[in-house]
């Protein structure tokens, strides 16, 4: 059996190597909270605001019929691509463009770390899926995922701890570590944390959870971090259906990650 081109792999790499970052949005396909007939509409003006592609997962359970219609509903409004982020077998589905394959590695709970993708990963093979696999680290207090995966979360002040994670997930072979503090969550992962760990490991490092305004997507970027996901932050604009906000919000965090890169170099 062959293994699929990583195409959505390659198109993040180069995003990362052309513009030194790339800005993901992450969009919980919960039931309760989405509305379908909208995910078109925000998909377009995600795509126009300048991110890079989609994350579609989350902690709560949907059913399969449902995730495939959000995806379908998503690509209506973009052609970027969109990216499996499951909390779980249920969040795993052909529609999308690739999945990250991810593991919680400070999970205490081996389902949570192996089991739950080994019992996905046979028919993920099959149907020709590209995976990027994915190391998730949680920060503390640790979020819902941090909740549900049953993690012993990371300290946020412990930089150390974070690398000798980070580090042991490149050494695994991981395409990439995500830092993540926790949707929804009050702070982000303390720039000193996400510097250390991206000036230690050379896999790309993802930082999420937390991150509502364009200064704070900058600093990371400033801080050594390849990739910067929000989800939070636009569903406050969705709930109002203000999708131009959406736009011009995502456009100016855009351009401070892009200020930042310069200061970099
Ligand atoms: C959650 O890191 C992501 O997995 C996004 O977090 O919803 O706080 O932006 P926010």
């Amino acid at each position: 059996m062959t293994s699929p081109v990583k195409k959505v792999k390659e198109y993040l790499m180069n995003e990362i190597d052309n513009n030194g970052f790339a800005h993901l949005t992450l969009i919980d396909p919960d039931p309760f909270k989405i509305d379908i007939q909208s995910l078109s509409k925000l998909a377009e003006a995600l795509d126009k605001g300048g991110t890079s592609g989609m994350m579609i997962g989350g902690s709560t359970a949907f059913d399969k019929q449902f995730l495939d219609t959000v995806i379908d509903e998503i690509k209506n409004g973009t052609s970027k691509p969109v990216i499996l982020f499951p909390g779980n077998i249920a969040g795993v589905t052909r529609k999308a463009d690739a999945l990250f394959f991810l593991s919680p590695l400070n999970s205490t709970n081996h389902y949570y770390i192996v089991r739950a993708q080994a019992i996905a990963a046979p028919i993920i093979k099959v149907w020709g899926l590209e995976t990027i696999s994915l190391a998730y680290l949680i920060f503390e207090p640790g979020g819902t995922a941090g909740y549900v995966a049953e993690v012993q979360p990371l300290p946020r002040d412990k930089p150390e701890i974070a690398i000798a994670f980070a580090t042991a997930a490149e050494l695994f072979g991981f395409d990439m570590v995500y830092l993540e503090a926790g949707s929804g969550a009050k702070e982000p992962i303390p720039y000193q944390t996400v510097g250390a760990v991206s000036k230690f490991i050379d896999i790309p490092v993802i930082v999420g959870g937390g991150i509502r305004s364009p200064e704070q997507a900058a600093k990371m970027i400033a801080a050594g971090a390849s990739i910067v996901v929000q989800g939070t932050h636009y569903e406050e604009y969705l709930e109002k259906g203000d999708f131009e906000s959406i736009s011009n919000v995502l456009r100016e965090t855009i351009s401070a990650m892009r200020a930042a890169v310069k200061v970099k170099e």
